[in-house]
């Protein structure tokens, strides 16, 4: 790969093989990132990324779609195969267009909806004011308690009372505990709201039973495919058939034109790769990992928000140690170890700064990490941020960091 590109435009092809080099030689640990197949890849590269097909299989507005309409079928029935969906709509460019779809069939300009904040595990589509969502209807947030950090049902069910939302988004970026979707969905039903599921990062726990499908619950579902599901980055909305007129339309001509479908061809591989019984394993040892990470850092003396975690992720508070998330996140990408910053619950840091940061196990797993791997990067993290201006503990963890990345070669261990 990439050879007749070093000849043709070796200022790219050295940017990429830079990359590829980056990869190989870090530990990747930001939570919604993942390693995919070479099978993925391979359909990716695919020469489907020259057609053009506007429209829906069998209702195009191209000719020369046939490939196309059989790579989106078989995309679409296996989406729908996973998370047992009566819909399922493969054409969203990301998780964002999918959600904005959604919005698009639910709601007019000025309407209410009610979304989870940012500030406390959201996602910038659920209603910040910087975003499309926030700008165009009017939001009323909810959030998680401050006590134990689980999102104040109470709260969502008494706003919910207060201003009647058309629509009700559950779903986040940085919540590392179970959602209770039944709890949500006696909420809309009681005000009369439809309920949207973002589970974009859970979505691959919900196809193998580690978490609570929102299916037959949620009006709408949406996800992105490339965080726990492991397919190409773009996004996916499920639903029942009532609703196949209006999202089909609200995703093209409403938000998108022309489908990317070469990504939907890796979309439609990473489906089948995840339909298999090796995925479901994969997804068990993606949450026992997480859960080593997490007793580390708590038998460290750091703060885990929540408690604990019950997927993919941990959302750590670095203040205790007297660091700024971005400190921490710095000092660690020097260590060759990626996360990224993060605002936890009620922190009084601005975003650019945070007290905590956001640590994943998928990619990792995809790599061969197992458990005493786990525990290890998670003390390294521990011993390097214990000790933030000692040069000897920064040079020997980054030989522990390289001494790990090249016990678990790429090559040899992603799928
Ligand atoms: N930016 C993504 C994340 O890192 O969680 C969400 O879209």
């Amino acid at each position: 790969m990439n050879n007749y590109l070093a000849q043709t435009d070796p200022d790219v092809s050295s940017i990429l093989k830079n990359e590829d080099a980056r990869q190989e030689n870090s530990l990747e640990l930001i939570a919604s990132e993942n390693f995919v197949s070479r099978s993925v890849l391979e359909a990716y590269h695919s020469t489907l990324t020259n057609k053009y097909a506007e429209g829906y299989p069998g209702k195009r507005y191209y000719n020369g779609c046939e490939q196309a309409d059989a790579i989106e079928s078989l995309a679409i029935e296996r989406a729908k195969k996973m998370f047992s969906a009566e819909y399922a709509n493969v054409q969203p460019h990301s998780g964002a267009q999918a959600n904005m779809a959604v919005f698009l069939a639910t709601l007019t300009p000025g309407d209410t909806f009610m979304g989870m904040n940012l500030a406390h595990g959201g996602h910038l589509t659920h209603g910040s004011p910087v975003n499309f969502s926030g700008r165009t209807y009017k939001v009323v947030p909810y959030g998680v308690r401050q006590d134990n950090h689980l999102i104040d049902y109470d709260e969502v069910h008494r706003l919910a009372k207060e201003n009647k939302p058309k629509l009700i988004v559950v779903g986040a970026s940085a919540y590392p505990r179970q959602i209770d979707f039944n709890k949500f969905g006696e909420i809309a039903r009681e005000v009369g709201a439809k309920l949207m599921a973002d589970i974009a990062h859970i979505s691959g726990l919900v196809v193998t039973g580690h978490h609570p499908s929102p299916i037959g619950i949620c009006d709408f579902v949406t996800t992105t495919t490339h965080k726990t599901l492991r397919g190409p980055r773009g996004g996916i909305i499920l639903s029942s058939l009532e609703n196949e007129k209006v999202l089909n339309s609200r995703v093209f001509p409403g938000v998108q034109g022309g489908p990317l479908m070469h990504v939907i061809a890796a979309k439609a591989v990473a489906f089948g790769e995840a339909l298999k019984p090796e995925f479901k394993e994969y997804m068990g040892r993606v949450v026992e990992n997480a859960s080593v990470l997490s007793e580390t850092f708590l038998s460290r003396g750091f703060r885990v928000i929540s408690g604990g975690t019950d997927n993919h992720l941990v959302l750590v508070d670095v203040s205790v140690k007297g660091l700024t998330g971005n400190d921490a996140a710095n000092k660690m990408d020097e260590a060759h170890i990626t996360v990224n910053k993060n605002g936890i619950p009620f922190d009084e840091k601005p975003p650019a700064v945070t007290s905590g940061i956001r640590l994943g196990s998928p990619a990792l797993t995809t790599r061969g990490f197992g458990k005493s791997e786990f525990k290890e990067v998670g003390n390294l993290i521990c011993d390097l941020l214990e000790n933030f201006h000692d040069e000897k503990v920064f040079e020997r963890v980054k030989g522990s960091v390289r001494e790990l990345t090249q016990k678990f070669p790429m090559d040899k261990f992603r799928l």
